[in-house]
């Protein structure tokens, strides 16, 4: 156990790749990806929790200036269904997003039309949106506006300045191993809601760990200094 959290250490220590998390729907969030705004870097993961229940919503990549519209070689989720419709599973889902162009804005929105397009209720989001211009405060006015609500397709993929992870799966204690590498390297869980899933419950140690990964070298320094000592 010991050996595996200082092997997930020491991994989140190299890669230095950040988790940011994003809630999408659920009964908090209601028709909205929350935070709606994340900047992240190259190779940094957005992890989108389709949280229920109940909801059925994707993440599909659109642009500014058509907020609902599937873009070009854009990434789509497909429909993540949470306890909608009636029967399907409600354990929340996850999809994963890596950022592998910062310098662009990936703009996204939710494509569900039932009960009525959540896009239209601004049921959208940005990653890296400028600070000037195209916000996505103004993005979210503009899906908002956008009438009538377009036909809807699938992304043809893989992702523009961003690739995923394919399909959402769902968070079971069966596929919590490589979920449980990246929470401990993160210590995002408490903020994605995502606490009861068993890669969370398991590690204390990962609280500890997690905090290597944003508090820079300093700490990482301690924690190999740690393994080194560990290792004698
Ligand atoms: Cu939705």
């Amino acid at each position: 156990m010991f050996q595996s959290l200082t092997l997930l250490a020491l991994a989140a220590v190299v890669s230095a790749q950040t988790v940011w998390d994003v809630t999408v729907g659920g009964a908090k969030a209601g028709f909205t990806f929350s935070p709606s705004s994340t900047t992240a870097k190259n190779g940094d993961i957005v992890r989108f929790t389709f949280a229920g229940p109940m909801g059925n919503h994707t993440v599909t990549q659109s642009t500014f200036a058509a907020p609902c519209t599937a873009v070009d070689g854009g990434f789509d989720s497909g429909y993540a269904p949470v306890g909608l419709p009636a029967g399907t599973t409600t354990t929340s889902q996850e999809w994963n997003v890596t950022i592998t162009d910062e310098t662009k804005p990936i703009w996204f929105y939710c494509k569900q039309a039932l009960p009525s397009p959540h896009c239209l209720m601004g049921m959208v989001g940005a990653i890296n949106p400028p600070p000037s211009g195209n916000t996505i405060d103004k993005f979210i006015t503009a899906a908002k506006a956008v009438t009538p609500f377009p036909p809807q397709s699938a992304g043809t993929g893989p992702g523009i300045a961003a690739t995923t992870s394919g399909k959402p799966t769902a968070l079971t204690s069966s596929s919590s191993d490589t979920a449980s590498g990246t929470d401990s390297a993160t210590g995002t869980n408490t903020a994605s809601g995502s606490g009861t899933s068993p890669s969370n419950t398991g590690a204390p140690g990962g609280a500890a760990f997690a905090q290597t990964a944003t508090s820079g070298g300093a700490v990482a320094a301690a924690v190999l200094a740690g393994v080194a000592a560990f290792m004698l």
